[in-house]
């Protein structure tokens, strides 16, 4: 038996118990395996390879797969058709937070940042624990390519202590900051640099770094795969489009039917084509867990219209307190043992990647701090009967609690129009007068308020509101289980 000693998933724990106990033979344990479905693991399989392909400010419906009548994307709905897709992921409404939370599996609102501060674009502290470094523990060669933004910085004053290759990346490659505001189309006003590990490359990217960002990025990608591709390794794909300024390789111009934004989004399709053809040539396919999903909702504001996604049928966009603002495409594929054209429907989240993917490497998660992200391997595997591991989900913007989800019921806390804790981004944020509730199986577009036919359930809702004041905080006050690493804890958030 002990060639056979780890419980092939899909199978529960109960089961493996009893095969191990009744001493059963490799080819019985094979039997089980495939009345399951999927392949056992063997103790001595090599650790599975992890490659995140993130986006940045690609909406709910920009994709073939969850509905764009209007870009094409084979490959990101071939991507489907072999793997699984979540109609129910979660990440943070913008950029930085949003990182943020991948990286650590903890809301934003929860980790540490320099000086004790809260920025609205999360500045890591480096006492927080990243994916890269759980992983990294455990052996993998790890490289961050895209953009970070989770040191803060302006035009060359980074610290060196805050950027990839402190946080658990043997590489970088890709800038340190966003590459460009939302408030223009175009990026006068701020350019950023191009960095490889320490150094700068470009001082600032113009309109032809912009149109070559997706191509390098891949080229950079499919190198890091291609020498490491001896050991196990994590891949963090982080491209900057389709975040305005866009660009695109003259290749994909004019393209598609969906402007300049639809070209963007055929050319990162094209590089998870790449991605994937390399892992296949590569021999690597059977053992790479790939994850394609966005940073945050798309950013709709009048001036932004020929540059921007949808998130349709969700209401909002990026930076919006709803659905459209922080729930995303999301496509996983691992041939052998993530069922193939599936759906999952259950709440997930962008947190769930650092626990999922630790359980996988075999890894040791921090046991001295809280993690807000849960294993979902058993949704993953298509295990009968798994279900969401979160109670709920909060929606926060900056600052500001703004709803809670669980199960199908999400509840809208009151607000004004541009509330107080949500900074800058606030003009995004429209006015609720009162609690809301909403079924979101049957009423996906948050419009059907039921909260006086339901007050139960708005109760149970107001409770976990509660929880999650008292834990995590919000723009009124400072969680218990907030971090703070930098001397005495905050009273206020100031
Ligand atoms: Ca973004």
């Amino acid at each position: 038996m002990s060639h056979w000693c780890t419980k092939p998933y899909g199978m529960s724990r109960r089961s493996f118990l009893k095969a191990v106990s009744a001493g059963l033979t490799a080819a019985t344990w094979r039997g089980l395996a495939r009345a399951t479905g999927v392949r056992p693991v063997r103790a001595s399989d090599k650790k599975p390879n992890f490659v995140i392909f993130f986006t940045d400010d690609q909406g709910y419906n920009d994709v073939g797969c969850f509905g764009s009548p209007f870009i094409r994307t084979p490959n990101f709905d071939n991507m489907a058709r072999e793997g699984m897709k979540f109609t129910s992921f979660y990440v943070q409404p913008v950029c930085g937070p949003s990182r943020a939370a991948l990286m650590t599996g903890c809301y934003p609102i929860r980790v540490a940042e320099p000086r004790n501060k809260k920025n609205q674009h999360t500045i890591l502290h480096p006492s927080e624990i990243t994916i890269a470094e759980v992983l990294k523990n455990v052996g993998y060669a790890t490289a961050s390519i895209g953009k970070w933004h989770l040191a803060g910085g302006r035009k060359n004053k980074y610290e060196s202590r805050l950027m990839p290759n402190a946080q658990g990346f043997d590489y970088f490659f890709g800038t340190p900051l966003h590459n460009g505001y939302t408030r223009t189309v175009d990026h006068k006003s701020f350019k950023t640099q191009l960095m490889r590990n320490g150094r700068i490359l470009k001082d600032a990217l113009d309109q032809d770094g912009m149109d070559s960002l997706t191509k390098t990025y891949t080229e950079e990608a499919i190198k890091f795969i291609r020498d490491n591709k001896n050991g196990s390794f994590f891949l963090y794909l982080a491209h900057n489009m389709p975040h305005v300024p866009l660009g695109a390789s003259k290749e994909f111009r004019g393209r598609s039917r969906r402007g300049l934004y639809g070209d963007v989004i055929e050319e990162l399709d094209w590089s998870a084509g790449q991605i994937l053809g390399t892992l296949k040539d590569l021999g690597l396919d059977d053992n790479t867990l790939i994850v394609f999903t966005s940073d945050n909702g798309p950013w709709i504001e009048a001036h932004l219209r020929d540059y921007g996604g949808s998130a349709s049928p969700l209401r909002g966009w990026k930076m919006s307190a709803w659905e459209g603002g922080l729930r995303v495409p999301c496509v996983m594929r691992w041939p052998g043992r993530i069922p193939g054209n599936t759906v999952c429907h259950e709440m997930v989240t962008s947190m769930d990647l650092l626990p999922t993917c630790a359980e996988l490497a075999r890894a040791t998660l921090p046991d001295d701090r809280i993690l807000d992200g849960k294993n979902i391997l058993s949704l993953m595997t298509g295990e009968p009967g798994a279900m969401s591991p979160h109670e709920a989900f909060c929606f926060y913007n900056y600052l500001r609690l703004n709803a809670v989800r669980s199960g199908k019921w999400k509840l809208v806390l009151p607000r004004p129009a541009n509330p107080p804790g949500t900074g800058w981004s606030g003009r995004m944020i429209d006015a609720v007068d009162t609690v809301q509730l909403y079924n979101l199986e049957t009423d996906i577009e948050e419009r059907y308020d039921l909260a006086d036919q339901h007050p139960e359930v708005v109760s149970r809702l107001m409770k976990i509101i509660d929880g999650a004041r008292e834990n995590l905080g919000d723009h009124a006050g400072i969680g218990k289980g907030a971090r703070f690493f930098d001397g005495p804890r905050p009273t206020s958030r100031g």
